[in-house]
């Protein structure tokens, strides 16, 4: 028997077929905080930029006024989605309520929502969807179920309310769920409802992940809901474990120090972290989701849009050895040059330190496969590299320099 949020293996592994197959995902912060960008009253305001309303406590009355000036005209869903697929990502998950409060969707439980609040007047959600269905990429919402500094009911905020006076399970149920309805209905298929930060309660977290399903048993719910009732395990902020994990993960992560745009964080990781990063985490059976915050206007940032373009162009050309791959089935010491991902008869190696000798050595191969042939990705028609056994490790010769020196991709085919 399975009760109602319960599923059979294989109903929970035909629905999360296209995210394993995934592997990277576009994140997106956007909100009101894009106005302020990390700066209020003069004062850069330290920390995430999407947290400034918190670290700045700034009265829910004065924080409204920003919606006045929200008025992103350059906002092109189809430019973000052209932008996330030429980055080689294949999900998009975009903050439809942050722990502000705001809504960045139309709904009819609060006025407090970028189509009812804002000059801009339009509604960003109803337009990706359309381009994410257009362009055949997934998308999901990131939702704040339990922090909300706007709404009396919510938790977080104790400078305009008295935590003492808080009814979150009414929250709960005459905001959140009607809410999460209304996201699932009207802007369906949702891909993903990414909750964050824990429902205070299991018996809470039940009830919502059983809204969830019942509204649209298709989507996905991540770890975030809390009290291990996701349907994957997230990581913490920019964590990537040591070590292999069973199971569906994923780490969501920064391109920069900041999730909401901040005027002043300059501080963008390169490509080649970003690759390297991505190969990393697919290695050990996990998913990337990795964040880009739009500016007030409706752009995403230009840095970020020409490190993603780097980033796609590698996988353009090395996509085979990422896209719907599983971990590596060879241990891997943390500090080894390479990384390796897997297909039935093929193991990637990617080589993430080239070699000075000549001589790339693989350990623990030998328990799990029989080699028959090693080339590189990229080039298969250059012939094939020579390789012996020592031990259980496996010797490749290497030339001198490497195709690419972010990650060379070879493969061995058993
Ligand atoms: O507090 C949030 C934060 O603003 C951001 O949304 C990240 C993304 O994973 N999640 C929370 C902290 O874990």
């Amino acid at each position: 028997m399975v009760d109602s949020i319960e599923e059979i293996k294989e109903q929970h592994d035909k629905k999360m077929a296209w995210w394993r197959e995934a592997k990277f995902g576009m994140f997106i912060h956007w909100g009101l905080y894009a106005v302020p960008a990390g700066v209020w009253k003069g004062r850069c305001i330290p920390g995430i930029g999407e947290w400034i309303m918190y670290r700045a406590r700034i009265p829910v009355k004065e924080y409204e006024e920003l919606a006045k000036r929200f008025n992103p005209v350059k906002f092109n869903a189809k430019e973000w989605v052209r932008i996330a697929k030429e980055a080689g990502m294949r999900y998009i998950i975009i903050t439809a309520k942050h722990h502000d409060g705001f809504c960045m969707f139309d709904t009819k439980y609060t006025d407090y929502n970028i189509v009812k609040a804002t000059p801009f007047g339009r509604d960003p959600l109803k337009e990706l969807a359309e381009a994410c269905k257009e362009e055949g990429i997934k998308l999901g919402f990131y939702y704040s179920q339990t922090l909300d500094w706007h709404h009396p009911d919510g938790l977080g905020n104790d400078w305009d309310y008295d935590p003492a006076k808080k009814d979150f399970t009414r929250y709960l149920r005459e905001y959140v769920k009607p809410q999460l309805k209304e996201l699932l209905t009207n802007y369906a298929p949702v891909a993903v409802i990414w909750f964050d930060i824990g429902t205070p309660t299991p018996e809470l977290a039940r009830e919502l992940k059983e809204w969830v399903r019942k509204l649209s048993p298709d989507t996905i719910i991540s770890g975030r809901i809390g009290h291990g009732l996701g349907d994957y395990r997230e990581m913490g902020d920019n964590q990537i474990p040591d070590h292999k994990i069973e199971g569906d993960w994923e780490t969501p992560a920064t391109l920069n120090d900041t999730w909401g745009y901040k005027s002043y964080d300059h501080n963008w990781k390169s490509p080649g972290r970003i690759i390297q990063t991505l190969v990393d985490i697919v290695s050990k059976g996990g998913n990337y989701l990795l964040n880009v915050g739009p500016t007030a206007e409706g752009e995403i940032p230009e840095p970020c849009v020409r490190i993603l373009k780097d980033v796609g162009r590698w996988l353009k050309a090395n996509g085979e050895s990422i896209y719907g791959t599983t971990a590596s089935p060879i241990e891997t010491p943390p500090d080894a040059p390479y990384r390796c991902t897997a297909k039935p008869g093929k193991l990637y190696v990617h080589v993430l330190g080239w070699p000075w000798d000549g001589e790339l050595r693989i350990f623990n191969v030998k328990n799990s496969m029989k080699i028959k042939r090693a080339y590189f990705l990229t080039d298969p028609n250059r012939g094939g590299l020579k390789f012996r056994w020592e031990g259980e490790d496996l010797i490749v010769d290497v030339p001198e320099k490497p195709l690419d020196p972010i990650d060379t991709v070879i493969v061995l085919e058993s």
